[in-house]
């Protein structure tokens, strides 16, 4: 359930309070958020003399490298040491379900605390703290440290601002509410580096990365008079631009700047044989709904599913094209009774 204004739940606390040794995880794919929240969380549990252990699915982007040196993680489908005797709880960070993880069959060996902030969170934890309103895990994990009394240092504290910062594209998204620029404000007064985040965002493409982006930008396709854009990215793209699949991250904001442009798909072909489709929007088109009604998840502005085939993108976009005329039909309906601020 949803808490008010943050709080973290008592039965929560009292698991952190309690347990001493962690297994901390995220979803697969892992975006600035997970790797942020992932890293900060060991750190405040190992500063307060507890263990902690990372275990992700797949590798996080390489551009967060100087974040991730801080606490290694261990990658991939085999367990860490002392696995599953040697842990008191797993945490996944920012998964509606426990299956994004793709570690779901071993972490269920454990006592789960699910910590996220995604619409629709299937609540598979034996405590749940489920912020739909929390700008990133990230500020949920700043206000559990605050409860917890646990000390955030510098690093820790620009880990979070990692996640903060990335979840609400540089705070250029509905998310970037007083909340997220509190927690921001919190962590810069706790020593986080805002300028060499950006510079982990912004400045540290690989070759590989931006020649993904020239291939993308070929595919560019506009409907629905400009104000739907979509663009693929297939595997015979990656190899070309010797990009790996971490390099795709971050794309999809290009199309996504264009003039008048509303809502974006990208379709990624994967190395798995299916595609996954990433979608975002602005304002008040939602395609979380979009994504959940397909088995995916998300939120209002960024969310991301699976495609069958060629026909079943076509309905995706076709969808698509719907929410964005129904928005526009509802601002020009509104547009005559309204006041000026
Ligand atoms: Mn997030």
């Amino acid at each position: 359930m949803n808490s008010a204004g943050g709080t973290v739940p008592s039965d929560l606390l009292e698991a952190f309070r309690s347990g001493e040794r962690f297994l901390l995880s995220s979803h697969a794919h892992p975006d600035g958020d997970a790797i942020g929240s992932e890293v900060a969380l060991a750190r405040l549990l190992r500063g307060s003399g507890r263990a902690a252990t990372i275990w992700n699915a797949d590798p996080a982007p390489v551009t967060y490298s100087e974040v991730t040196a801080d606490v290694p993680i261990h990658v991939g489908r085999t367990p860490p040491a002392g696995f599953p005797d040697e842990f008191d709880f797993a945490v996944p960070l920012e998964c509606p379900r426990l299956d994004r993880t793709d570690l779901e069959d071993a972490l269920r060996l454990l006592p789960i605390l699910n910590i996220d902030h995604h619409l629709g969170n299937q609540l598979y934890g034996r405590a749940n703290w489920v912020d739909t309103e929390a700008p990133a895990v990230a500020e949920m994990v700043l206000r559990l440290a605050q409860a917890l009394d646990l000390e955030i240092d510098e690093r820790t504290a620009t880990a979070l601002y990692l996640g903060l910062s990335t979840d609400t594209g540089s705070f250029r998204f509905s998310n970037a509410t007083s909340r997220a620029f509190e927690a921001a404000a919190e962590l810069v007064r706790h020593g986080a580096r805002p300028e060499r985040v950006a510079g982990w965002v912004y400045e540290s493409q690989s070759p590989g990365a931006v020649r993904l982006l020239a291939e993308m930008l070929g595919t560019l396709e506009l409907h629905c008079d400009e104000r739907v854009a979509s663009v693929r990215l297939e595997l015979s793209m990656f190899e070309r631009a010797g990009a790996c699949q971490t390099d795709s991250e971050g794309l999809i904001d290009h199309p996504r700047s264009i003039r008048d442009v509303e809502a974006v798909a990208l379709f990624r072909e994967r190395p798995e044989g299916d595609v996954k489709v990433s979608l975002r929007s602005r304002g008040r088109i939602d395609v979380g709904a979009i994504a959940s009604r397909r088995g995916g998840g998300g939120h209002r502005n960024a969310a991301g599913c699976l495609v069958e085939d060629r026909k079943d993108e076509q309905a995706l976009m076709d969808e698509l094209a719907t929410a964005v005329e129904a928005a526009t039909a509802d601002d020009q309906s509104q547009s005559g009774n309204e006041t000026a601020p």
